[in-house]
């Protein structure tokens, strides 16, 4: 029996690979931009792909994969895949949502810690010899009963506001409608109105074009001059140089950032800033959540070609 073939797309984690070759005739290459150097008899076969990137994965390169039934992403957010180019060519795609939330949760809260209490300068401090030397560092800002906003209210989004609320903070959100949500929590029918209404706002918005650029230049100008802003979602969400503006002349007291416009090579501009606290993207990089992500994506695969219904389906 012929098994069917596996592209598995990126660099993957060695747990990962006996199961790709579990049932599967398995070919890797480590970027989407290696597909066109692929011998194209091998081509022909692939009924499957596990994608894992951020680089675009369009229409034309779909075509180069004549046999291609689904392309299973490994990651909650699918902006890469041209959905529409798949779903045009009968081409199903799944991603890997919920199995991340609580540790892209984690590390929204974790980032807001770290920026307002200075945790990476105050180690820095105590490395140096400053503390013995010199005595405490310079004091830090509290994130306890402050007021947050959450820039999209989605999976990820309620828990880091579930989180926060634990941290006795004032929980205000935007959404395109008003959610179920807990007594108390506010409601923003506008980003600018969420801008100008709490102290941290954490971005936690679908990546995308629909979101491009959705917090602004105006969303940023409607922050106050002590607001902090958290971006945990993708670097596109936010208007990157309306951001570096406002951080680079203290219009906003700072920003913790997991993700940027261009990764890894990111703006420059970033590393010359003191009022950041940077993470290069790793909101779902603990070893059980990418453990899980891994089998949710293989499992979409072998529902698909066993004929069972999509565990995860996005299109
Ligand atoms: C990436 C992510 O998938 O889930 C997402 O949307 O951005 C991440 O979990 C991860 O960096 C692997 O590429």
């Amino acid at each position: 029996m012929t098994l069917p073939t596996l592209l598995a797309v990126g660099t993957f984690n060695d747990w990962d690979v006996p199961d790709m070759r579990n049932g599967f005739d398995l070919v890797t290459i480590a970027s989407i931009t290696d597909l066109a150097g692929l011998d194209a008899g091998l081509r022909g076969q692939v009924r499957a792909v596990a994608y894992k990137g951020h680089k675009p994965f369009d229409g034309a390169q779909m075509d180069l994969l004549p046999a291609l039934e689904i392309i299973a992403n490994y990651g909650v957010g699918y902006d890469a895949i041209d959905v529409v180019a798949a779903t045009a060519r009968k081409v199903r795609v799944t991603n890997t949502p919920d199995v991340l939330n609580d540790d892209v949760a984690d590390l929204a809260v974790g980032m807001l810690l770290s920026f307002t209490r200075n945790m990476a300068a105050n180690s820095a401090w105590l490395a140096r010899g400053d503390w013995a030397e010199k005595g405490d560092p310079p004091l830090a800002r509290k994130l306890s009963g402050t007021r947050v906003g959450i820039m999209g209210l989605g999976r990820i989004g309620r828990e880091i506001a579930d989180r926060l609320a634990a941290f006795k903070m004032e929980i205000h959100y935007h959404s395109r409608t008003a959610k179920d949500t807990p007594a108390g929590w506010v409601w923003h029918a506008t980003p600018e109105s969420l801008a100008a209404s709490c102290d941290y706002m954490v971005v936690a918005l679908v990546g995308g074009k629909a979101t491009e650029g959705y917090v602004s230049a105006s969303v940023i100008a409607a922050m106050g001059a002590d607001a902090v802003i958290a971006n945990i979602s993708r670097g596109s969400t936010i208007d990157e140089t309306a951001l570096l503006d406002a951080l680079e002349n203290r219009r906003i007291r700072g920003a913790a950032l997991d993700v940027f416009r261009v990764e890894p090579a990111l703006d420059p501009r970033f590393l010359a800033l003191s009022n950041v606290y940077l993470q290069p993207h790793q909101g779902s990089a603990t070893i059980e959540t990418r453990k899980g992500m891994g089998a949710l994506q293989r499992a979409n695969i072998r529902a698909h070609l066993s004929g069972q219904p999509l565990l995860t389906p996005v299109n």
